[in-house]
């Protein structure tokens, strides 16, 4: 019973509106780190949707998702996976849609596996590499509003309006700095 009613609210809040960007991770534990990408995403009032899926451990998965992204109305897609990372060149190889692909620390080499495997792509299937982990995560998400404001002025003008206030808060940082300078 406590099922169905669970499984009603996540359909109805879905069909509300559609996902413009589709975060795909390949495993349920890279999660704690993708939430800041979702964050993001809220921020700027951007529909998404985000599904664990792995270009090993569920391949089928991974291609259906890919090709059918597009008709379902997704713009981009964030791709993120640790270790031997080949989630977002293969998601690549089954869309024209951008991949940003965001490498997951940990693992014997935290992470440097992960990275090489996502951005040393070979020539024809691009996907843009973000930096590893939390940062990582968090530009995938904004290069996902900027793809997006090429199209939509009002997006454009929440990220220059974001940027606006990335740099005001630098002035206050260094004005905070100088007068904790200056009286100690
Ligand atoms: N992974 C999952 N399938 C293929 C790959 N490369 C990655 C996940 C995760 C790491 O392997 O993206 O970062 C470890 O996954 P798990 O499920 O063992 O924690």
């Amino acid at each position: 019973m406590a099922t169905k009613t669970k499984k009603r609210v996540v359909k109805a809040k879905t069909e509300k509106v559609k996902p413009l960007v589709g975060i795909v991770m390949g495993s349920k534990s890279d999660w704690p780190v993708m939430k800041e990408s979702v964050a993001v995403l809220e921020k700027f009032g951007l529909p998404y949707e985000v599904r664990v899926i792995s270009a090993h451990r569920s391949p089928e998965e991974a291609t259906a998702f890919a090709s059918t992204a597009s008709t379902r109305g997704l713009k981009v897609i964030i791709s993120a996976a640790g270790m031997a990372a080949h989630l977002g060149g293969v998601l690549a190889a089954h869309t024209h849609l951008p991949v940003i692909g965001v490498p997951m620390k940990g693992g014997a080499l935290d992470g440097l596996d992960s990275l090489l495997s996502t951005v040393q792509m070979p020539r024809g299937v691009p996907v843009a590499t973000v930096a590893m982990g939390g940062s990582g995560a968090h530009n995938a998400a904004l290069l996902a509003v900027q793809m997006l404001a090429l199209a939509d002025e009002n997006i454009k003008k929440k990220f220059q309006q974001y940027k606006r206030t990335m740099k005001q808060d630098v002035f206050n940082a260094d004005l905070a700095l100088q007068k904790e300078l200056q009286e100690g």
